[in-house]
């Protein structure tokens, strides 16, 4: 299989993380990592249109030489596919308050986030927009809010003791945030605390380079 991704991008970095996480225990998927730079645009070139027409990274292709377009699904196909020590473990009730969180993480905070960061301080080169930026930052206030509080019983990662697909889909999200040299954290220290926390994972170190 070969996923096409580039780095610092969420939704790539997200399945990256979820990837090396199970490396981590134990799980050799033997994944090729093909970066598709899309700061030159090589996302909306045919080669690329051709694997996944929305011109989007992720991408994964399987096997059968067929494709998967959202990084969802590529973790969940993954999880599947190798069910040994997946993440998405334990009751349905456990399962599904992790794809819970991940969706909450991912459709309310996520897009936000991202916006904030061209808003602020673009890497694509898109002028600063204060005004924009505010208002992202107001968006973000709930699902922060809920993630702070979600964290409020002590528990070291976002669904308890084990690392989850929500840790991975904000942890992507927050590297852009670094990026371009932003912090939304504001008063959240549990936040704040479970970042440190996260990024010290080596599944982190291996794949965070911001
Ligand atoms: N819903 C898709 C979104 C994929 C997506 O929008 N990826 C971004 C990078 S984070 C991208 O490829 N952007 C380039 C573009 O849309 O032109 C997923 O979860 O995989």
């Amino acid at each position: 299989m070969k996923l096409y991704m580039v780095p610092l991008a969420p939704n790539p970095t997200k399945v990256m993380l979820y990837i090396a996480e199970r490396e981590q225990l134990g799980t050799r998927m033997g994944i090729e990592q093909v970066v598709v730079n899309t700061v030159k645009g090589r996302h909306r070139e045919p080669e690329h249109l051709a694997r996944n027409p929305f011109g989007t990274v992720p991408t994964l292709e399987l096997d059968d030489g067929t494709y998967l377009a959202e990084s969802l699904a590529i973790i969940e196909y993954l999880e599947e596919k190798f069910p040994e020590d997946a993440l998405l473990t334990g009751t349905a009730e456990e399962r599904n308050r992790a794809r819970d969180v991940e969706r909450i993480i991912d459709l309310r905070l996520a897009g936000p986030m991202g916006a904030f960061g061209h808003l602020t301080n673009s890497p694509l080169g898109r002028p600063p927009d204060p005004e924009g930026a505010a208002e992202m930052e107001e968006k973000m206030q709930t699902p922060l809010d809920y993630l702070e509080n979600l964290l409020s019983d002590s528990r070291p990662l976002l669904l308890g003791e084990r690392v989850s697909i929500a840790d991975c889909t904000l942890q992507a999200s927050l590297q852009f945030v670094r990026y371009v040299e932003a912090d939304v954290f504001g008063d959240r220290p549990l936040l704040r605390a479970w970042d440190e926390r996260y990024r010290a994972r080596p599944a982190a170190k291996a794949v965070l380079r911001w």
